[in-house]
């Protein structure tokens, strides 16, 4: 193995909407290095997430295939042992493509895919920290536990290192400067980190694979000063759909992390914009450093370098936030942007595209680009051509698929099928969805149970039909926790960090 083959730099954020980019249309934020990469390379307007939710979402980016498949199909909590939810050993990851292909592999931040701290095939460097609870097996495999104690930092609780300041947090809107000053914060430490390993790479004779993940920009709403507070609230514009009461009826469904956006008045809708914007803007500074090293370092123009999201946040589309059983365009939609190694920007790239694009394409590209066989076990399309300009469409409709918040709660099992024109959601619970997105791009009337529509939903319910077959998927049969893990059903579920009413 030579280098010839380029290095990967494969970027995942957390909960972070396709509209929260400046080069992707979003005037109020401002995210310099991540519109110079788009520059460079290729913006996506229209890649989709597998599943609104962690663990399926990130399985799909790593493995190429749909939770479905994969069988990871809800977020998991490593601590319920054997009953609970983890990723099978079989089910190959980008590292088992590229490490035996003499990649360097290296996987630095937060995982949530429930094997403990082992990595899987990134084995050459690993930086883990316990954002959610099984990212680490032992305490001491806690990287940035170690690096916080000896900074004389205490890190606590679930989200740590990333908890608000206590006495600057509103509970309400869940919005707060973070207590780690921005030198030591959790996520500016994983960037040293991945700052360090490109360096460590400089002059080495094989390429690398580095994954980074982060857990902003999502909520609760905090990050270090000064991006916090970067952007006025009263500047703030809410989504053109934010009014859409329809989205109500989907807080019926039986998952209960949904949460209704009418509780909150415009300017504190408009605080949470602010402050999701400030943590992007965050997250955009620690690209630039790590485009930075690898410019430096001579490592730039052989890097294959990708920024996604796992999934987004309704942040009051349709009167709703966060995330739960919906598969609506704030929440499946993701930033996706593609800049390819310079061999093949030489050869001309269209800077944006609005070809459909899934998140289980990104094996396929990554194995293509890095002129490698294809996985035999992805369910996803090579992206490339939609770069090259060669055809402006590699798949004619996306997949989603939704089963459960955590795999201790309640079930409302979804899947989707979507063209360009048209989304098709079936419920397992009977209260169906259907969109012409041509005519409605935002979303405010399901069509699912108009007359007029019968025939259109019949063939999207054929297509999406005949792709489970195709596919392995058993729907409406899905994957059944133990009903001693279950959470009883009750009042809606509250997250310690959870919007707590002002006292
Ligand atoms: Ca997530």
């Amino acid at each position: 193995m030579t280098k010839a083959k380029p290095n990967v730099v494969l970027i995942i954020t957390d909960q972070q909407r396709f509209d929260t980019i400046r080069a992707a249309g979003c005037t109020t934020v401002y995210t310099p290095h991540l519109d110079w990469l788009a520059k460079g390379g290729t913006l996506f307007t229209h890649a989709y997430c597998t599943s609104p939710m962690c663990s399926p979402a990130r399985a799909s980016i790593l493995s190429g295939r749909l939770p479905s498949s994969h069988g990871l199909v809800a977020n998991q909590y490593a601590k319920l042992g054997a009953k609970g939810l983890h990723l099978a050993e079989d089910v190959k990851l980008l590292a088992d493509y590229l490490g035996p292909a003499g990649y360097h592999t290296a996987y630095i931040g937060k995982w949530h895919l429930g094997t403990g701290s082992d990595r899987r095939g990134f084995r050459d460097c690993v930086i883990r920290y316990s954002e959610s609870e099984g990212d680490t097996s032992r305490p001491e495999d806690n990287d940035y536990a170690r690096y916080a104690e000896k900074q004389g930092i205490d890190v606590v609780g679930k989200r740590q290192g990333s908890e608000p300041d206590p006495e600057l947090y509103d509970t309400w809107t869940i919005c707060g400067p973070s207590r780690v000053p921005l030198a030591h914060f959790v996520s500016t430490y994983l960037c040293s980190e991945a700052e360090t390993y490109i360096r460590s790479r400089a002059g080495a004779d094989s390429p690398f694979l580095l994954t980074w993940s982060c857990i902003e920009p999502h909520a609760p709403f905090v990050c270090p000063e000064p991006f916090f507070s970067m952007y006025n609230p009263a500047d703030m514009v809410l989504p053109e759909n934010y009014r859409d009461e329809s989205g109500q009826r989907w807080l019926q469904r039986a998952d209960r992390q949904l949460q209704t956006a009418l509780q909150f008045t415009e300017i504190e809708l408009k605080t949470m914009w602010a402050r999701y914007l400030g943590a992007v803007s965050y997250i955009d500074h620690l690209m630039g450093r790590m485009l930075g090293v690898l410019n430096d370092t001579g490592q730039l123009d052989n890097t294959l370098f990708i920024f996604t999201s796992d999934h987004g946040d309704l942040m009051g589309s349709h009167s709703l936030i966060l995330k739960g059983a919906s598969l609506y365009e704030e929440l499946i939609r993701v930033p996706l942007i593609i800049r390819p190694p310079a061999g093949m920007r030489a050869q001309g790239i269209v800077p944006r595209t609005d070809g459909l694009a899934s998140q289980i394409d990104l094996v396929p590209t990554i194995l293509s680009i890095c002129g490698l066989p294809p996985a035999r076990e992805a369910q996803g399309v090579d992206l490339s051509p939609l770069m090259t300009g060669a055809t402006d469409s590699v798949r004619d409709a996306v997949q989603a698929e939704f089963h459960s918040t955590c795999w201790t709660e309640l079930m409302s099992p979804l899947r989707m099928w979507m063209t360009r024109d048209w989304k098709y959601v079936e419920s397992r619970e009977g209260d169906h969805e259907l969109y012409h997105l041509a005519a409605d791009p935002l979303e405010t009337r399901n069509l699912a149970e108009d007359p007029q529509y019968t025939e259109q939903r019949a063939k999207m319910a054929e297509a999406l039909h005949d792709w489970c077959r195709r596919s392995g998927d058993t729907w409406p049969e899905v994957p059944t926790p133990a009903p001693e893990v279950m959470k009883p059903a009750g009042p809606r579920h509250h997250y310690s960090w959870f919007h707590r009413p002002k006292k």
